[in-house]
């Protein structure tokens, strides 16, 4: 088929005059042969048009409408349930800007490797174009995307997850810089082929040139592999944008919290992922007089304001979250966004009524269809839900989104924090000196895998500010970047930088901390901290919060336990080093002079 038989392609037939734009679509529909070519527009025609397809193809089940209203739940393939980290590419020009954390190949070479992939990948397909915009469309500098894709299931996740429709189409005008964002299947369909209901291929390439701002995604149908604006364009390609301008793009939920002087503070975290921030970012405090909104609970955009604060804006429209766990107790303002339906579920479990369960969720069941669409019974091997299933659920249907969450502006950041799951070592809360030691911080950042992507669940990684596997460029020169926005920052200005760990366990395996609503009493403590009426301890990891020191008040905890969940165990920490000091050995030569000097600092402390 020459590219005018292709249905969509006519000229004059798409709804833009962007030069560039309808030439790269013209080249890729050449290049990937689909049955024909359709624009997204986001509209709820296209919602009904799409979901009605999926639905025949049997990839989602339509849901009861009283209990989960205009809501889907899929199933994806097996193989095809999280981000696959090994199968990520920074296609640098060269290595060493890719740095020791990444996966990297000449981007010539995987061009090549690609685009004879891509041939005739989307055979028997339709190839959609989707217009999206990351962050407010309002903003001076509004970031752009286009994503090419051949999934109705991502068009759909898309239009929750992204600003999409005939407005961003407007905004591109017809010149303004766009990253293209190409996903296909990889699964080509014969005349005569039946298709099955979640295809993907099990060859996969998550693979990003981070100088021309280009993603190709190939293979896979599933979260952060094909929803191109999320992990790859706002956090892998934007970290290696916001290198070169100044700002910062990371992997971090944006909280306010307002005391009961009804005085607000903006809180930014970086944990890594499975790790508590849809949680953070939706808290609902236990403690009297205190409330909180939300303001994104997956990427903060960073960036200096005339007055000198660090103001951040949430470049997503919807939530991607974690299913198992969330509850009424542990996340109720998750459960009220969800009632509101327009809910797409991916690998959850259905029950007979049709409605979704998933474990940790309140009520059971002695029947339900698990993620693989089969028959379960609480006496079945493994869980009904996957321990990576999501719900994808519009943002603005949150109870407690703060009411300036869609401002370009961003809000003014008060505090970073940093954490990970770690069963031991690290306490509750720790504040850094000053912010060259929060970096630090950050940069030593070790958490236990968890079943967001493939690998050992379990297994203790170093994780620098939550973004290793979502760094576009060398981990040293981030590192180095984050010490100079610093430095050219006025000191008092700065967010000040604190280390949480909600996940530390007793040596009967259980929390030593409640955690979740109760988390708020550790946020008052880093308020009282910013505000300078509060005490802690100086310890050689920093200023640790002292049991008197924190809000316990109506808590029904045992005061050891939180004792312990705040000791700083000088021994436990000395074991630490031997693996900083292997994790900054694997960091190379670009290792800010900065970090080693705290490292040395520490390691003197700690003898
Ligand atoms: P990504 O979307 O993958 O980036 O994950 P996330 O960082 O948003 O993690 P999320 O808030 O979804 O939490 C993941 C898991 O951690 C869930 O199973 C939660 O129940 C659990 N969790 C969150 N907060 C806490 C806490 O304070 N204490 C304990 N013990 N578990 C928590
Ligand atoms: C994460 O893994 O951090 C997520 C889910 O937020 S995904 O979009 O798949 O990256
Ligand atoms: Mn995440």
């Amino acid at each position: 088929m020459t590219s005018a038989t292709i249905p969509g392609l006519e000229p004059g037939s798409a709804p833009t005059r962007h030069q560039e734009l309808l030439e790269w679509v013209a080249e890729v529909a050449r290049l990937t042969q689909p049955d024909q070519v359709v624009w997204s527009d986001g509209s709820d025609e296209e919602w009904t048009r799409l979901t009605d397809e999926l639905l025949a193809a049997g990839t989602i089940t339509k849901l009861d409408e009283e209990k989960q209203p205009n809501s889907f739940a899929a199933n994806s393939d097996p193989a095809d349930v999280a981000r696959v980290e090994s199968r990520t590419f920074i296609c640098s020009k060269r290595e060493i800007d890719a740095g020791p954390t990444n996966n990297w190949v000449d981007p010539t070479e995987m061009r090549a490797t690609m685009t004879e992939l891509y041939t005739g990948s989307m055979r028997g397909r339709t190839m959609y174009v989707i217009p999206f915009c990351m962050g407010p469309l309002g903003a001076d500098d509004p970031k752009l995307g286009v994503e090419i894709t051949d999934s109705a299931y991502v068009v759909l996740s898309m239009r929750i997850m992204t600003r999409v429709g005939p407005a961003v189409l407007e905004t591109l005008g017809t010149d303004k810089f766009f990253v293209k964002a190409l996903h296909s299947l990889g699964a080509p369909l014969q005349p005569g082929d039946t298709d099955v209901p979640w295809p993907c291929n099990t060859e996969k390439y998550i693979t990003h040139f981070p100088e021309d701002r280009e993603i190709w995604s190939y293979g896979s149908g599933y979260g952060g592999n094909a929803l191109l604006g999320k992990k790859c364009y706002s956090l892998r390609i934007a970290s290696a944008m916001a290198h070169d301008e100044g700002w910062l793009a990371e992997h971090m939920l944006i909280l306010k919290l307002i005391s009961p002087e009804e005085k607000a503070y903006y809180i930014a975290a970086a944990f890594p992922s499975a790790c508590g921030k849809t949680n953070l970012a939706m808290i609902q405090p236990t403690i009297p007089g205190w409330r909180a909104e939300t303001l994104g609970d997956d990427i903060a955009w960073m960036r200096f304001g005339d007055d000198g604060r660090l103001y951040a804006v949430n470049p997503e429209f919807g939530f991607f979250g974690v299913a198992p766990g969330t509850n009424w107790s542990s996340n109720p303002n998750a459960m009220e966004t969800l009632k509101q339906g327009n809910t797409m579920y991916t690998n959850v479990a259905v029950t007979d009524d049709k409605d979704v369960w998933w474990e940790g969720l309140e009520g059971s069941h002695d029947h339900l269809i698990d993620w693989q669409g089969k028959d379960w019974t609480p006496e079945s091997d493994g869980p009904a839900a996957h321990p990576n299933s999501r719900y994808c659920v519009p943002m603005s249907q949150c109870p407690i989104m703060a009411p300036e969450w869609d401002d370009p502006q961003g809000v003014p950041i008060s505090a970073i924090l940093f954490g990970g799951r770690r069963k031991t070592t690290v306490p509750l809360v720790t504040e850094a000196r000053d912010w060259q030691h929060g970096v630090f911080m950050g940069a030593t950042v070790g958490s236990e895998q968890t079943a967001a992507a493939e690998g050992t669940v379990g297994a203790i990684r170093r994780d620098p500010m939550a973004m290793l596997p979502f760094l576009g460029y060398n981990v040293g020169d981030y590192l180095q970047h984050w010490i100079e926005l610093g430095k050219s920052a006025d000191e008092s200005k700065l967010p000040k930088v604190f280390y949480v760990n909600w996940f530390r366990r007793g040596a009967d395996k259980r929390f030593l901390w409640p955690g979740f609503g109760e988390n708020s009493r550790v946020l008052k403590w880093i308020v009282e901290r910013i505000e300078g009426t509060v005490g802690g301890v100086e310890t050689p990891v920093g200023i640790v919060a002292t049991p008197e020191a924190l809000d316990l008040d109506g808590l029904d905890v045992n005061l050891d336990d939180v004792a312990e969940a705040l000791a700083v165990n000088v021994d436990e920490w000395r074991e630490e080093i031997p693996s900083i000091e292997e994790w900054f050995s694997f960091v190379g030569d670009k290792l800010p002079t900065g970090i080693a000097d705290e490292f040395e600092a520490l390691k003197q402390r700690l003898a």
